[in-house]
């Protein structure tokens, strides 16, 4: 039972490696076809074996790995933190669009805010893990949001737990008001960089940077030909 579990984690781990490398082969490719960063930071975690207890145990699901493999799907946990709002979506279509990522389940919670204010879009996400066994189908949770969002939910999270759940009305009230300046924040950069970055800016930056290449290779070719 315990080599089952140790499996179960391990097999978590390797998706995370996996959802991770994604994500950064994303971000570099983003960077150089676009020379912008959509993507602030990358955060990642496997639960602890007694976090995935303590939900089994709250959930009423069986205690074998093959139960909790199926209903418990946010083991695994990736977070992205996107720069804008238009970034969040944009880095969801892509990652859920390669052939071997099998979307399962999207809560878009940018749309549609729970009550208390809390936004982030929510995608679990099943890709296979090649073991020496074969490949083996693991669920990973991905969150993607703003850092606005983020800063928020950080700050909730803590009070929540901090109040066991029973959050005072008057703090909730007040989360709520950040959520709403958070999300004004969110809109007005985003507006602010539309406004800097202006249509086909970046196709601009591109071909200076390709003139400047050419400029240099130029230079150099005539160089190795004076030195011959
Ligand atoms: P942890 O410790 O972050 O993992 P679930 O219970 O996750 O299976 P649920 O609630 O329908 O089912 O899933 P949902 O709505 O997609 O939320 C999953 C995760 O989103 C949560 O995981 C939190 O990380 C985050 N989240 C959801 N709602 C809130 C919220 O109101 N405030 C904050 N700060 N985070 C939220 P866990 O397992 O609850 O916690």
């Amino acid at each position: 039972m315990r080599d089952d579990f140790a499996r179960l984690q391990m097999e978590h781990e390797f998706a995370v490696d996996e959802v991770l490398t994604k994500v950064s082969i994303l971000q570099r490719e983003f960077m150089h076809l676009h020379q912008y960063n959509p993507i602030e930071h990358v955060t990642s975690r496997v639960k602890s074996l007694e976090s995935i207890l303590q939900k089994v145990a709250k959930r009423g699901i069986d205690w074998n790995p093959q139960a909790i493999r199926a209903n418990l799907t946010d083991i695994a946990g990736v977070r992205i933190t996107c720069s804008f709002i238009a970034d969040t979506h944009r880095i969801l279509k892509t990652l859920t669009s390669q052939t071997d990522v099998k979307v399962i389940e999207v809560k878009d919670y940018i749309a549609n805010p729970k009550p208390n204010g809390y936004k982030s879009l929510h995608a679990i996400i099943e890709i296979p893990v090649f073991l020496s066994t074969g490949p083996v189908p693991v669920t990973v949770e991905v969150q993607i949001r703003t850092i606005a969002m983020d800063f928020w939910a950080s700050l909730e999270h803590k009070i929540y737990y901090k109040y066991d759940g029973a959050v005072p009305d008057r703090l909730v009230a007040d989360l709520s008001d950040a959520a709403d300046a958070a999300e004004q924040l969110d809109r007005r950069m985003e507006q602010l960089h539309t406004e800097v970055r202006g249509a086909g800016s970046s196709a601009e930056a591109a071909d200076t940077s390709d003139e400047l290449e050419e400029e240099l290779l130029l230079r150099l070719w005539q160089q190795s030909r004076q030195n011959t």
